[in-house]
């Protein structure tokens, strides 16, 4: 067959130029906020494989993982500054285009028998590849065989991008979603659970900066124009056009990384709200995928060191409030005067203990993975009760959407690390009735939840990023709209940051 190179093959080429440029510099910025790679489930400080920042962990008694936060510059990453939200909103949207184009590739190129430009028939091709690596390595450039675009070692690591890379860094990248892997937990768990399939995802960025790197030495190898010519032309005639063409190309592409990063930062709602069209469309299926993660007693972080620790078990993120009648609470056990509020939107409003939480739980417990936003993650065995059993007592009044859970916790006056205001949190009716959505007292079979980790009661929301399940509740108000509490966004963060409150990837 005549293998040449199709328009739509060369439309494609340009498209992932575009796409993983920006999927690379958005997940830099991913990475940067959490530097740090881990090979098991947990991430326990000081047991990184690597690590991409100079900064030393704080030695403060509520160690938070926000002081990891590292800022990597615009140029670098996307949009930089640290704005993880913005980043994650370039990855998403540019991970919807990436993966449709893939798929219509794949569908074309097996659509028109082009995928044996890729796909060897014969297993001559191994040794030929060596030949051809041989005689790159004494600087002369091997040719292809009669009718063939490629020599050997171009067909192999094509084929080896098209067939393996992209596939892994999609599954890779998908598994980073809390409601994917905590749905399909099973082949989570198999892939060797959550840091694992970061760092493969990681490696995957590694493996496509180390074939951006051979593919432009060898272009310049084989000759700039006569190469971008078959790109731009589909054919070799025109090496000076289609050289000048591919550069200026390339130029503009630089202007619309510059001209996307300075808007992100300019006015990020903007993105958000153009991320919000692009992405929710795809990502709201995700709510059809309840969490159904159970961990054994033994795989909860900490077991291998006895509990010892608390910087070593579940990790701590954000500071417990600092308020007089807080401090009362936890210097009393949070017995006598801790009543969890049940109201708003309902027919039997109430207020419940935490000994009568623990009644009404009959005992139920979950063992997640808990997900943050930054990256880290920990294993709990959480006693709960979950929202929907509390909400089938309330009795939501007909036209209520949403649950509204507001904490005892000021971020201003409590974290040196953000700005003011109460931290709330919401949950969409179909979010909140999910199975694994608990209203928690207990971690490890410790008899409560250590005060970083949220006591006496906090949300948890297996099914999203961490920043979504609520500590030091106070107040669960059952709303037939959230658009009207806070800054109207649903959260603290999705307020005063780039945070989607849809956040099921
Ligand atoms: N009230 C309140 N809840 C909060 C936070 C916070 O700062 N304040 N941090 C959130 C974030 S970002 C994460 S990752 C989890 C961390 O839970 P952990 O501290 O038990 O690990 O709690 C979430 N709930
Ligand atoms: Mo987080």
């Amino acid at each position: 067959m005549e293998f040449g190179f199709p328009v739509w093959l060369r439309v494609e080429h340009f498209l992932n130029l575009v796409f993983v440029s920006f999927l690379i510099r958005s997940g830099i910025e991913i990475l940067g906020t959490y530097p740090k790679l881990y090979r098991s489930q947990h991430t326990v400080p000081g047991t990184a494989w690597a690590q991409f920042t100079v900064q030393s962990q704080a030695k403060h008694k509520y160690y938070t993982v926000g002081g990891e936060y590292d800022d990597y510059s615009p140029r670098l990453s996307m949009p930089g500054k640290g704005m993880l939200g913005l980043g994650r909103y370039w990855h998403f949207m540019t991970v919807t285009f990436f993966v449709i184009t893939w798929v219509a590739y794949l569908v074309l190129l097996f659509g028109t028998g082009q995928w044996r430009r890729y796909i060897p028939t014969d297993l001559g091709v191994v040794a030929q590849a060596g030949r051809d690596m041989i005689a790159y390595l004494a600087f002369t450039v091997p040719h292809a065989p009669e009718g063939l675009p490629f020599n050997a070692i171009q067909q192999l690591s094509y084929a080896g991008v098209v067939f393996v890379l992209t596939p892994l860094v999609i599954l890779t990248g998908a598994f980073q979603s809390p409601a994917i892997a905590n749905h399909f937990s099973r082949l989570n768990r198999a892939m060797g659970g959550r840091q694992v399939i970061r760092s493969l995802h990681f490696l995957c960025l590694v493996a496509y900066l180390v074939f951006v790197v051979i593919h432009v030495a060898m272009v310049l190898l084989h000759g700039w124009g006569h190469e971008t010519s078959k790109m731009v032309f589909g054919h070799s005639d025109s090496p000076v056009t289609g050289g000048v063409i591919f550069a200026v190309a390339l130029a503009l592409l630089v202007v619309a990384h510059v001209a996307a990063t300075r808007w992100s930062l300019r006015d990020g709602r903007a993105v958000e709200r153009v991320h919000n069209v692009i992405v929710r469309p795809w990502s709201n299926l995700l709510y059809r995928l309840p969490a159904r993660m159970h961990y054994d007693r033994d795989n909860v972080t900490g077991t291998d060191v006895g509990l010892k620790n608390a910087t070593q078990n579940f990790r701590g993120s954000g500071r417990p409030p600092e308020t007089d009648e807080y401090l009362a609470l936890m210097a009393n056990c949070y017995v006598d005067d801790y009543a969890l509020e049940i109201g708003g939107y309902v027919e039997r409003p109430m207020t419940l203990t935490v000994p009568q939480l623990r009644e009404l739980a009959q005992g139920h417990s979950q063992t997640t993975l808990h997900h943050c936003v930054q990256g880290f993650s920990s294993i709990g065995k959480w006693r709960g009760i979950p929202v929907s059993a509390l909400l089938e007592l309330a009795g939501p009044l007909p036209g209520a959407t949403d649950v509204v859970y507001v904490s005892f916790q000021n971020m201003g006056r409590d974290d040196a690390l953000y700005e003011g205001g109460l931290y709330y949190e919401s949950n969409p009716m179909i979010e909140a009735l999910h199975p694994q959505t608990l209203v928690a007292f207990e971690l490890n079979d410790e008899g409560e939840i250590a005060a970083k980790n949220g006591a006496p009661v906090r949300l948890r929301v297996e099914t999203s990023t961490g920043f979504r399940s609520i500590k030091w509740l106070e107040r669960i108000e059952v709303v037939n709209r959230y658009d009207i509490i806070g800054q109207g966004r649903g959260g603290y963060f999705e307020d005063v940051d780039f945070f989607d409150r849809n956040q099921l990837i």
